[in-house]
Formats: structure tokens, C-alpha cells, sequence
């Protein structure tokens, strides 16, 4: 069995829970925050038999879309100070579809 750990836009999220869920794999969505932009994003955990991972791979894959975003970042010019005080200036990043971890489970049990 393998746990997949995925962080997806909120964007993207309902659409891929309800795909995977009619796919028939279980899912539980967590209320995460990427460290970089400091957003909000998804991060999806699905344990999935070995055999059912490609699948699930495939999924992820097709709904969640790339996307470009403005991040406020440091270090910065001077002139540019946000109401913190905090220099930062404006960088565009694109943030991916999917980053997907895919761990070895040693143990499933419902207890
Ligand atoms: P964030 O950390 O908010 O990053 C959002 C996007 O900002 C990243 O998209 C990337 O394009 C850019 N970015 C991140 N760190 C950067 C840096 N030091 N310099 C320049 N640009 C940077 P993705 O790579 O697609 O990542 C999307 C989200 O996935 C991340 O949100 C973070 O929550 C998570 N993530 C990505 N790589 C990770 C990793 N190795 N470990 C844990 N979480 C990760």
C-alpha cells in the first residue's frame, strides 16, 4: 500500500476529491498553507493499494491545473514596504498542478 500526499490549489480541490471519490478511492482533505506565497492549499492523503496508484497518479494528474500567481517576496527595494514594515516587491511564480508525495505504508489498520 502507498500513501499518497498531495498539495493542490484550492482551486482544484472540490473537483479532485469528488473525481477520486466516484474512482471509488477514500480521501481526507486537509487546510494547508504553502510557506512561500503563505495561501492557502489543499493537501489530499489517499491510501491506495499498489496496484490503484497509477491510477490515482492519473487523476491528480488531469484535473489540477497549473496556474501563474503574483507573490510579494523579499528581499526588496527600499521604496516598497508593506504595512508590517516588511520590504518586499512583486515576483510571479507558477504554481503547479500537483506536488505529490508517494510513501511506503507499513501498517493500515482501522482500529
Ligand atoms: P508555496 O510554498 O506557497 O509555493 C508556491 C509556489 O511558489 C511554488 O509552486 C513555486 O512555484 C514557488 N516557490 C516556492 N518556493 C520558492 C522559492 N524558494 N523561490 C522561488 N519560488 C518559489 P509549487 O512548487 O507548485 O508548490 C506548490 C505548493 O506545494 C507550495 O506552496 C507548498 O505548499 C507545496 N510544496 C512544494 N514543494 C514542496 C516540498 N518540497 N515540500 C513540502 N511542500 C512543498
Amino acid at each position: 500500500m502507498k500513501l499518497i500526499v498531495a498539495i493542490v490549489q484550492d482551486e482544484d480541490a472540490s473537483r479532485l476529491v469528488n473525481t477520486l471519490m466516484k474512482e471509488g478511492f477514500s480521501v481526507t482533505k486537509l487546510a494547508t498553507t504553502g510557506g512561500f506565497l503563505r495561501a492557502g492549499n489543499t493537501t489530499l492523503l489517499l491510501g491506495v493499494d499498489d496496484e490503484k496508484l497509477s491510477a490515482a497518479m492519473d487523476v491528480i494528474e488531469h484535473v489540477c491545473k497549473s496556474r501563474k500567481q503574483i507573490a510579494a517576496s523579499m528581499p526588496a527595494m527600499p521604496a516598497m514596504v508593506d504595512s508590517h514594515g516588511a520590504a518586499t516587491y512583486p515576483v510571479e511564480v507558477t504554481v503547479g498542478g500537483a506536488t505529490v508525495f508517494v510513501l511506503s505504508v507499513d501498517q493500515f489498520v482501522k482500529l
